[in-house]
């Protein structure tokens, strides 16, 4: 009698007992695999369930971070005013947490309430980046299992970037453009774009116009190249500042400088010499407006560095640098211009040194603050401008003794263009093998002897792309490398090591994944 009264109550509680089971999946806040690391997570062991009736309420202008959440979640959130729901997340400025600073944030997780606090909309975008992150995971009753809990979270340097060199192979705007998705996504907030090179002259400059015309025609290999015209570069520009991305210009001068003195003979070197690898690009249809009896060089294709240079000797040079660094100034918001200024391995010293104090004026006048490589330390620099440290201690040294901020970039350990190891398809190996591990584990502050975190703005990973000529080519060897160059940056310094890093990167594969990253997958990791 009991039995066959209860059962029905028997199995309905069972059943209730296995859902419920189901949805109180444990859920720790703390134990999620996010990247960069922040710097303090407090989870409360509770979960939100996002579901299509969960609501996004904020203000117009960050409805693109609004949609970013419902492209994660995939599922399309309605945007509500502000109001109580049952289920909803905010975007808040609040100056309530105004200690974290512009591109700091706070991301509270509770059972009805997901709330990103920042006071700038830099740390909107950041606290929404780490949400994003929370939502790669699988459904449960068609709901998103987000664990409950407190992040608070800001940057350990204020420069973290990458570098994009678009002269020796050209990507498309759309490439550009995903590229600052996937390096913002990972708090990244620098593209420095290597505009020009011996192989390839990228921007538009209205007022010489051959530059991009004819200098702009070929690339390493010899393929078709390609510029930006200043629309475009705007266009990056915009799509960049949505995303606290700054645009850093380079026009690397005095040397590899060839793609110019291939567009124009008023400012070629009479004494420019091929390298002996001898790519030449020509015969070219299109020579440089021609200057009087001055010839433009033949367009160059190999992968040999440091042999064309400026000249002062001509009239027109400073002219050309003028016009170039004005019209470039004008359309980039953001206050640097690189000049480059490496591996001028044919200019005299003398000239090298009149030639960045030169530069350093002009990008005075045009009320930027001028970066360059390294070497520029050998002229007359002061305070007011970053040198970028690649391969020299005594030149970055040298620049940090006369006052110059410093941009941390060691080619053996954040050249991304080098090669994992002997196996890797494509990249060069001149600096070193990098592997992942060889990449995420130093310290900005202490790779220099006399360099300390009071010269240092931050830490910049470049992708040079002598080798690397598509998107995909870029992902594989900047992923997964990049994101712990971003965490680097990020993440206080003593909060990380490479051995619970390696264990947080294998559990954040399916995210990268999610972004649709063909990454490289490193024996050194255990990928999920
Ligand atoms: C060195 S790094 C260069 C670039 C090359 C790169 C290749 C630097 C300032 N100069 O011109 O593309 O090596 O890894």
């Amino acid at each position: 009698m009991m039995n066959t009264l209860f059962r029905p109550i028997l199995i309905f509680s069972l059943v209730v007992f296995l859902v419920s089971c189901k949805n109180a999946r444990p859920t720790n806040l703390a134990a999620e695999s996010l990247i960069p690391k922040p710097v303090s997570v407090t989870a409360t062991g509770k979960a939100f369930e996002l579901s299509a009736s969960t609501v996004l309420v904020l203000d117009d202008e960050y409805k693109m971070l609004g949609d970013s959440i419902s492209a994660a979640a995939g599922v399309s959130l309605k945007f509500e005013q502000e109001g109580t729901y049952k289920s909803a997340i905010y975007l808040k400025i609040d100056s309530a947490v105004a200690e974290l600073g512009r591109e700091g944030y706070e991301l509270t997780i509770e059972p009805a309430s997901i709330i990103v606090r920042a006071i700038d909309r830099a740390g909107l975008f950041y606290g929404t980046q780490t949400l994003l992150q929370l939502l790669t995971r699988p459904r449960v009753d068609n709901t998103l299992q987000i664990p409950t809990g407190t992040i608070r979270d800001f940057p350990n340097y204020s420069w973290r970037g990458s570098m994009l060199d678009v002269s020796r192979h050209f990507f498309s705007v759309a490439d550009v453009k995903r590229y600052i998705d996937l390096i913002s996504h990972y708090k990244m907030n620098v593209l420095h774009l290597h505009l020009t090179d011996d192989q390839g002259w990228r921007i538009e400059i209205k007022s010489w116009p051959n530059l991009a015309v004819h200098g702009g025609t070929t690339q390493v290999g010899g393929g078709k190249g390609g510029y930006y015209t200043q629309e475009d570069y705007k266009s990056i520009v915009a799509h960049a500042a949505q995303r606290n991305v700054v645009i850093v210009p380079e026009i690397d001068m005095p040397s590899h400088i060839n793609s110019a003195l291939a567009a124009y003979g008023s400012i070629n070197n009479p004494d420019t010499r091929f390298p002996k690898d001898g790519a030449y690009a020509g015969p070219v249809e299109t020579r440089g407006i021609m200057d009087g009896n001055n010839k433009p060089t033949d367009l160059y294709t190999g992968m040999d560095v440091g042999w064309s240079t400026l000249s002062l000797a001509r009239p027109s040079t400073l002219q050309f640098v003028n016009d170039v660094i004005r019209e470039l100034a004008e359309i980039t918001p953001g206050p640097y211009f690189h000049i480059g200024g490496d591996e001028a391995h044919v200019t005299k010293k003398e000239d090298y040194i009149k030639f960045i104090n030169h530069f350093s004026e002009i990008v005075k006048a045009n009320n930027k603050q001028m970066i360059g490589w390294e070497e520029i330390s050998q002229a007359n620099i002061d305070g007011n401008s970053i040198a970028q440290h690649w391969a020299s201690e005594e030149h970055a040294k040298a620049a940090a003794a006369k006052g110059a901020k410093i941009i941390m970039s060691p080619s053996k350990k954040v050249y991304l263009d080098m090669q994992y190891d002997s196996t890797t398809r494509i990249g060069l190996h001149w600096a070193a093998y990098i592997e992942v591990d060889d990449c995420y584990n130093w310290d900005p502050a202490t790779r220099v002897q006399g360099i300390t975190r009071d010269n240092i703005m931050g830490i910049e990973a470049p992708v040079w792309t002598e080798t690397i000529v598509n998107m995909a080519d870029i992902e594989y060897m900047a992923f997964p490398r990049l994101i712990g160059v971003a965490e680097i940056g990020w993440t206080p310094t003593e909060a990380r090591t490479w051995d619970e890093y390696k264990v947080r990167l294998g559990k954040h594969a399916p995210h990268l994944q999610k972004l649709g990253i063909d990454f490289y997958r490193s024996p050194k990791v255990n990928w999920e």
